[in-house]
Formats: C-alpha cells, sequence, structure tokens
C-alpha cells in the first residue's frame, strides 16, 4: 500500500520553558522548520492523478465493513432490473446507513426525475450517477486544513462529546505533523481525568512532541493560555490543544469550551485558527444535533470523522456536508497512528461502492 504519510526524522531540540508550573512530559519540541503554508497531509492527493488512487487499497479496506459500503455494494452485484424497486433499495439502503432523510430523499428523487426521461441505459448507469451525486455532496466540504505559516503557533483546539477520538485524532495529527517537519507542541487541555492528560503525554512521547499539562482540575482555559505562549516564546509552528469531552446538552461544560475558545482569541482574533469537530462515525443522525450544539457555542471550523472503518454507518458524512457545509478535514479509520487520512470526497466515495463503479 501507498503511505499516506512523509517519514522524515524529528528536529533539533529547543530550549525549555521558564514557568515550573508546566509539566514537561517529553523533551522539549522541535525548531522551527520553515515549511510554508501547505495543505496538511493534501499532498498526495494533490499529486494524485486520478486524485483518488493512492489511497484507495486502504480506504477501501477499512471501509468495506461499513454499513453503506456492504448495502450498496450488496445491491450492485445482484446487477438488479432498471426500476423503481431498485430506487427504493437504493433509498433504504442509504437510510440504514445514516445519510438522513433529508440527503436520501434529494437525492433518490433526482435519479427517480433522471430515470423518468430515460437517462440510464440500465442499472449500471444508475450507480454511477449515484456516485456522482455522493461526490457532489462531499466535494464542497473536502477542503483540507492549511496551516497558516505566518502565524505561529497555528493554534488548533479539538471539541467533540465523550470518546468521539479527540485524543487519538490529536495523536495522529502529532504523528503526521513530525512527518511533515513541523514544530509541535501539545496543551493537555482536558483537565478533567489525571489519565486524560497522561494518555495525551503518551502520544506525546510516541512522536517526540512536548506537551504542556498542569494538574487535575486545572482551568483549561489557563492551559490553553499558557501553552500558546510557551508555543509563542519558541516560535512553534501548530499547537493542538485537548478538550474534555462534553455532550453538548450539558450546558456548564459548554460555557467552559466557550471560555478556552475566548481567552486564546485574546492573544489574537485569529486565534484559535481552527476549531476541529471530532464526531465519532458511528454515532449516526445524533452527530446532527452535535454539530449543532457545539457550533451554536464556539465557532466550528473543520470536522474529523472518526471510527469509519469496521462497522461504522459512514452514511452521516453525507448528512453532515449537507447539513453544514462545514469542511470535513480528516477521516479515522483506525486506532493506529497512521489511520488518519485528509477527507476526499472521491476517494470516501469509492471507497464505498463496488470496484468496478470506482
Ligand atoms: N476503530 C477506531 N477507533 C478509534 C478511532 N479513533 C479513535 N478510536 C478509539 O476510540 C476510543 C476513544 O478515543 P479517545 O481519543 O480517547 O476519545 P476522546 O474524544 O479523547 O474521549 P474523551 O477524552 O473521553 O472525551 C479509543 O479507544 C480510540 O482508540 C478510529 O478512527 N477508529
Ligand atoms: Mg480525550
Amino acid at each position: 500500500m501507498v503511505s499516506w504519510f512523509r517519514r522524515n526524522k524529528p528536529e533539533a531540540a529547543a530550549p525549555a520553558p521558564s514557568d515550573p508550573s508546566q509539566q514537561l512530559a517529553t523533551p522539549p519540541s522541535a525548531a522551527p522548520s520553515g515549511v510554508p503554508a501547505t495543505a496538511v497531509g493534501d499532498d498526495e492527493f494533490a499529486n494524485a492523478a486520478p486524485a483518488a488512487a493512492p489511497g484507495k487499497p486502504g480506504w477501501r479496506q477499512r471501509l468495506s465493513g461499513s454499513g453503506i459500503a456492504r448495502s450498496l455494494g450488496g445491491l450492485f452485484r445482484r446487477n438488479p432490473a432498471l426500476d423503481n424497486a431498485l430506487l427504493d433499495e437504493i433509498e433504504t439502503a442509504l437510510i440504514t446507513a445514516d445519510v438522513g432523510v433529508a440527503a436520501t430523499t434529494a437525492l433518490v428523487d433526482d435519479l427517480r426525475a433522471r430515470m423518468g426521461k430515460r437517462e440510464f441505459a440500465d442499472s449500471a448507469a444508475l450507480f454511477k450517477a449515484l456516485r456522482a451525486e455522493l461526490v457532489a455532496i462531499l466535494a464542497p466540504v473536502s477542503k483540507p486544513l492549511l496551516i497558516d505559516g505566518s502565524a505561529r503557533p497555528f493554534v488548533i483546539v479539538t471539541v467533540g462529546v465523550n470518546g468521539a477520538g479527540k485524543t487519538t485524532t490529536i495523536g495522529k495529527l502529532a504523528r503526521k505533523f513530525r512527518d511533515e517537519r513541523r514544530s509541535l507542541m501539545l496543551a493537555a487541555g482536558d483537565t478533567f481525568r489525571a489519565a486524560a492528560v497522561a494518555q495525551l503525554q503518551a502520544w506525546g512521547e510516541r512522536n517526540d512532541v512536548q506537551v504542556i499539562a498542569q494538574g487535575q482540575n486545572a482551568d483549561a482555559a489557563a492551559v490553553a493560555y499558557d501553552a500558546y505562549q510557551a508555543a509563542q516564546a519558541r516560535g512553534v509552528e501548530v499547537l493542538i490543544a485537548d478538550t474534555a469531552g462534553r455532550l453538548h446538552t450539558q450546558g456548564g461544560l459548554m460555557e467552559e469550551l466557550a471560555k478556552i475558545v475566548r481567552v486564546l482569541g485574546k492573544q489574537s482574533n485569529a486565534v484559535p485558527h481552527e476549531i476541529l469537530m471530532v464526531i465519532d462515525g458511528t454515532t449516526g443522525q445524533n452527530a446532527i444535533a452535535q454539530v449543532r450544539a457545539f457550533s451554536a457555542k464556539v465557532p466550528v471550523s473543520g470536522l474529523v470523522v472518526t471510527k469509519l472503518d469496521g462497522t461504522a454507518k459512514g452514511g452521516v458524512v453525507f448528512a453532515l456536508a449537507r447539513e453544514f457545509g462545514i469542511p470535513i478535514r480528516y477521516a479515522g479509520i483506525g486506532e493506529r497512528p497512521e489511520d488518519l487520512r485528509v477527507f476526499d470526497a472521491e476517494t470516501f466515495v469509492d471507497a464505498l461502492l463496488p470496484d468496478t463503479l470506482a
């Protein structure tokens, strides 16, 4: 399989911070590498022709177990007749896979109208049209995260409900950025549980990245603020802040999240540069309510959909795209450090559909 990640050596260490309250989990982070603003990890897509080719085997392998892949794949293999019953089956497959009623209805109605105009010679032609429509839903949100090289640090705050995969995604991003020779620092903003800090520190150690942490129950906004100052003092390129998982219905905790963002914003209006909401791909339609509630509190600028491997109902990605239009930056397709992919509409859709269509 073609590697999705550049593998480069870590860089030299930079001076330690003067504030003794900041526990350093690892040796201090790398010095700035001077990498210009680029799409993070999107080089494979940029260089690929056709765009989806290099990643396809990996995606397909991981997504083949998903509900949407199984139902659509099964439908196609049966080589069904081109009739209304096929449209009904496609409709059921999409709704079962959590594409959502609104998105599914719009899509199937359009296919039905085109079938009425005799646009499709056979069911294969209809499946091709379905593929194109699925890609069209995701294309507007296939916008990779761009690191603005002039912002030092470029600040990413991860948010989301409990267990969505925030800390794991940060670990994967740490690996990605290190491989891209970017200097990096992590902020342990999940101060609710000691284990959360330890989890982030473990990812930091694994990737030779400095983690700024304070004690359990410390003010998360203060941790983020201190980390920003430390990152700025050292000219670090990227700072990623973890936050505690919280239910979108928990008013007080949602307020705390707004405070973290507000306090960071005192540095400059542009900070944080990216509020990355991490969504468990198995959540189903509840993901819509989550994104709506988080977006009402903080300006969510990008999404990561995790756990699209295995039994995930990857369809929620379409519902999210249609409902919010927020860029989907990455897809999590496993628990390993390398299992984070830059989201790409064609690659994703092709991984869900039978080979012959892709
Ligand atoms: N299969 C699979 N598992 C994942 C993926 N991303 C995260 N996980 C797993 O999901 C579980 C929760 O991940 P965490 O990163 O701890 O989630 P979190 O959002 O930080 O959780 P809290 O801090 O408790 O809110 C872990 O067991 C991860 O290994 C993914 O893309 N695929
Ligand atoms: Mg966590």
